[in-house]
């Protein structure tokens, strides 16, 4: 008998726009559940520090640390561990990751907005920056590339890289090998809530950052938002990946299958779903997901993911559009022939893939766009992860005391309007003695 490979992917045909919200809903988490595991986690690494952390690796990554950074030793071995062919990869990755991350940069701007007032605006690097990378079911070393690199063109002072140590000890060989590669020199064995209970408070081995990045599970999402209550500042409220890839008939089923398959497998919680405006079209695309499963070796895990993914039949292309902007995914692939103007069409997107030779893994390794990117629906509210991520904006002026007369009593009427006496005071005082000086 040919085993059973069908999976559930459902299909909404034309759905009215009052079912959207219910038809499309993200996996929900259990929060309350979440947050009573990870409080006394926070709560304990805040009391007991470095302690703390090792009993943690104990408890959760069943091994007895001997020190929570990894030896010279070990990183020499790390990178003996990969082959010349992932180096290589991890370089030319690298190369375009910092070229298109140092193109953001923005010039300090400069504006004398009237005579003698003049406006500035300069980016300064946030100081000190936590990165926490996972290990688990998928050693994520790309994120490293995609964390580190804008962390290390922003000038950020100290860059602080988590990950939960495997039962021997160790950081997965690619993660060690791509944080020395930036020259991240601050790595601490640590994963879970109380890697991010590390960096909020501070222990003994681990600086307390001003900002966390990184993606995790429900328990490093939890903590990362409990972290938002100590001053912390976090990169964007993250969940499971997602994407959505809206197609034709001039898109190709298989590779629509693969794109779809690709986010599936990261997770049992991860949603995809594909739009497109035949039946005939969305079936194509199912056979081949059907095939190509059976093939992958994180199937059980697509599986699940798909039973909470969806096909969207769309008649009219407007409406379709429209979905998509309702959805707002994280990835968004677009593969139909009218290109342009759906890709005009997109407010509500993380990151777009334009055409058929465009795969979302691209930008998830090595195109040079970050992977970081608001999921669940934050894309409506949130960019991606940026060099600007690393950065703050401080704005200077400089008035002159000829700027002063000249924007002065503006905001003296606006001051006293505001009945505000003491602001507009500070100014009065300034103007009163130009006067004087004057005679
Ligand atoms: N698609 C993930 C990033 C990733 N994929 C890392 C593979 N490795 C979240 O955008
Ligand atoms: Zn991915």
């Amino acid at each position: 008998m040919q085993p059973q490979t069908r999976n559930h992917m459902n299909i909404l045909d034309n759905p009215s726009q009052d079912t959207w919200k219910k038809q499309l809903a993200r996996p929900t988490f259990k929060t309350k559940q979440i947050n009573k595991i990870v409080k006394p986690i926070l709560r304990k690494v805040k009391r007991n520090g470095d302690k703390a952390l090792f009993k943690f690796a104990m408890e959760y990554d069943h091994v007895e640390l001997e020190s929570l950074f990894p030896s010279e030793v070990e990183i020499q071995a790390a990178s003996a561990a990969l082959s010349p062919a992932l180096k290589e990869a991890i370089d030319v990755a690298k190369a375009n990751i910092e070229r298109f991350h140092m193109a953001q940069a923005t010039p300090e701007l400069v504006d004398e907005v009237m005579p003698g007032v003049v406006c500035r605006r300069k980016s300064v690097p946030i100081q000190k920056v936590g990165l926490y990378i996972p290990g688990g079911t998928a050693p994520l070393f790309s994120t490293v590339l995609m964390l580190g690199i804008p962390a290390v063109l922003a000038g950020c002072k100290e860059i602080v890289l988590c990950s939960p140590p495997n039962k021997e000890g160790k950081i997965h060989p690619a993660i060690l090998y791509t944080a020395a590669l930036i020259g991240i020199t601050k790595i601490v064995k640590v994963g879970g809530a109380q890697a991010i209970a590390a960096m909020t408070f501070g222990t003994e081995s681990v600086p307390r950052v001003d900002k966390i990045f990184g993606p995790g599970n429900q328990f490093v999402t939890a903590a990362k938002q409990t972290a938002t209550k100590y001053g912390i500042a976090i990169d964007m409220p993250a969940g499971p990946s997602e994407v959505l890839v809206y197609a034709d008939d001039s898109a190709n089923p298989a590779f629509v299958a693969a794109d779809l398959l690709s986010q599936a497998e990261h997770g049992v919680d991860s949603q995809v779903i594909l739009v497109t405006d035949t039946e005939k079209f969305a079936k194509r695309v199912i056979k081949e997901i059907d095939a190509q499963l059976e093939e992958l070796p994180r199937k059980d895990i697509a599986k699940k993911a798909l039973a909470n993914s969806r096909a969207v039949i769309m008649d009219s292309t407007e409406k379709a559009l429209e979905l998509i902007n309702f959805y707002a995914p994280e990835h968004l692939i677009i593969s139909v022939v009218e290109e342009e103007e759906a890709v005009a069409a997109i407010y509500n997107a993380g990151s777009v893939f334009i055409g058929n030779y465009t795969p979302e893994s691209a930008g998830d390794y090595a195109s040079g766009t970050n992977h970081t990117l608001p999921t669940y629906g934050y894309a409506r509210n949130y960019s991606g992860v940026s060099l600007d991520s690393f950065v703050k904006k401080i704005t200077y002026q400089k008035i002159t005391p000829e700027g002063l007369k000249n924007i002065g009593p503006t905001i003296e009427i606006m001051a006293e309007n505001e009945l505000l006496e003491a602001h507009k005071n500070a100014v009065t005082i300034r103007l009163k003695q130009l006067k004087k000086q004057k005679k």
